[in-house]
C-alpha cells in the first residue's frame, strides 16, 4: 500500500484514516474523495481531495488512472438507521459503490479493502461468541448489502485474483467526526451529551450488549490487515474484530466513574432496537489475531478517559 484513493473520505472513518495515511505515506500518496466538501475540514484543506460520487464507474475508474493509486479503500455507504429509512437507496449506494470499486481494483490491478459490519449477522446467527465462520441471515437492508459485499470480494479474489481486504466492524466511537445513522451511535452521542449538559437518554434498551471499539484501533486495524502478508490470510471477507462488548449501563458506569453527576435514562427507539437485537452479544475475533496480529489497545475505560478528555476540549473550543 503506497499510493491510496480512499472514498466517503468525510466521514467517521474516512476523516481518521486519511489523517493517519497523510502521515504514513505521505501527503501526496493520499487521495481523499467523498460526494461533498465540507469547507475547512483537514481533509479537504490538508493534502488531495477530490469530488467523487462512488456509483459513477467511470469517474471512480478516472481518478484512480490520474492518480495511479496502487490501494483502493472504499468507505462510502450508508449505514445501518438510514439504510432501514430508505432501502432501495441504500441497496443503489452499497452495491453499486461497491461494484465500481471492485472493478476499478481489478482493472488496474489495485489492492483493496471496504468494512463489511456486525450487521452482516442476523437473528439466527449465535449470539455469543459469534463464529467468523457461522449463519449470515440478517433481517435489514444494511445488513443484506454487507453479507453480498463479503461474497462479491471473496468472489473478486478468487475468480480475479484481485487482492481484497476487509474487517467486520463493530460500533466506532470517535471524538473527531460523527457517525451518521447508525445503530451503535448511541454510544457516541452520549459521550456529547455528558459534556454538554450531564445527562443522556439512550435510544438503545438496558440490557443490550453490542460489539464496539474506538477508532484509534480501527484505524490500526486497516494499516495493519493491509500490511499484512497475504499468505498469511485465510478469511479475508471479513474477519471479526471486537475490542469490548458493553450494554447502555456499562458504558454510562464508566462515564460516571469520570463524571459521578452524570446520570442516564431510556427513550428507546423501536427501529434501531430492533436492528441491535438482530445482532450478535459479543463475536469471536481470534481469526484477526492469529492471522494479521489484531490487538486493540482501549477497552471501555481507557475509552471513556480518552473521550471525555478529547471531545472536552473540542467542545470547549468550539464553544
Ligand atoms: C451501524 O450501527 O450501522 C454501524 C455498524 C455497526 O456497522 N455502526
Amino acid at each position: 500500500m503506497k499510493k491510496v484513493l480512499i472514498t466517503g473520505a468525510l466521514g467517521q472513518i474516512g476523516s481518521e484514516l486519511v489523517e493517519r495515511l497523510r502521515k504514513d505515506l505521505g501527503k501526496d500518496n493520499v487521495i481523499a474523495t467523498d460526494i461533498r466538501e465540507i469547507e475547512g475540514s483537514p481533509v479537504v484543506t490538508d493534502g488531495i481531495f477530490e469530488i467523487l460520487d462512488c456509483t459513477g464507474q467511470q469517474a471512480m475508474m478516472d481518478t484512480a488512472k490520474k492518480y495511479e493509486v496502487d490501494t483502493i479503500i472504499h468507505l462510502a455507504s450508508l449505514l445501518s438507521a438510514t439504510a432501514e429509512k430508505h432501502p432501495q437507496f441504500a441497496w443503489n449506494l452499497n452495491m453499486t459503490g461497491l461494484t465500481n470499486a471492485l472493478e476499478t481494483a481489478r482493472e488496474l490491478n489495485l489492492k483493496y479493502f471496504s468494512p463489511s459490519s456486525i450487521a452482516a449477522f442476523g437473528p439466527s446467527t449465535p449470539m455469543d461468541g459469534t463464529p467468523q465462520v457461522t449463519i449470515q441471515r440478517p433481517n435489514t437492508m444494511y445488513g443484506v448489502t454487507k453479507v453480498a459485499g463479503e461474497l462479491l470480494c471473496d468472489y473478486y479474489h478468487t475468480k480475479f485474483g484481485v487482492d481484497t481486504r476487509g474487517v467486520r466492524f463493530p460500533g466506532l466511537i470517535s471524538w473527531k467526526t460523527l457517525p451518521g445513522g447508525g445503530t451503535t451511535d448511541y454510544a457516541v452521542d452520549i459521550y456529547y451529551e455528558a459534556i454538554k449538559n450531564g445527562h443522556y437518554d439512550s435510544f438503545i434498551a438496558q440490557g443490550t450488549k453490542m460489539d464496539m471499539m474506538y477508532m484509534d484501533d480501527a484505524i490500526d486495524a486497516i494499516v495493519d490487515l493491509m500490511n499484512a502478508p497475504e499468505e498469511n490470510l485465510i478469511d479475508r471477507n471479513a474477519f471479526n474484530i471486537t475490542a469490548m462488548s458493553f450494554e447502555p449501563e456499562e458504558i454510562a458506569a464508566s462515564i460516571k466513574k469520570y463524571m459521578p453527576e452524570f446520570t442516564m435514562g431510556y427513550d428507546v427507539d423501536p427501529v434501531r432496537q430492533g436492528i441491535a437485537d438482530s445482532w450478535p452479544n459479543y463475536i469471536d475475533d481470534t481469526a484477526a489475531r492469529k492471522q494479521w496480529g489484531f490487538n486493540p489497545k482501549y477497552d471501555l475505560d481507557a475509552m471513556t478517559k480518552d473521550m471525555l478528555e478529547k471531545l472536552g476540549e473540542k467542545l470547549a473550543k468550539e464553544a
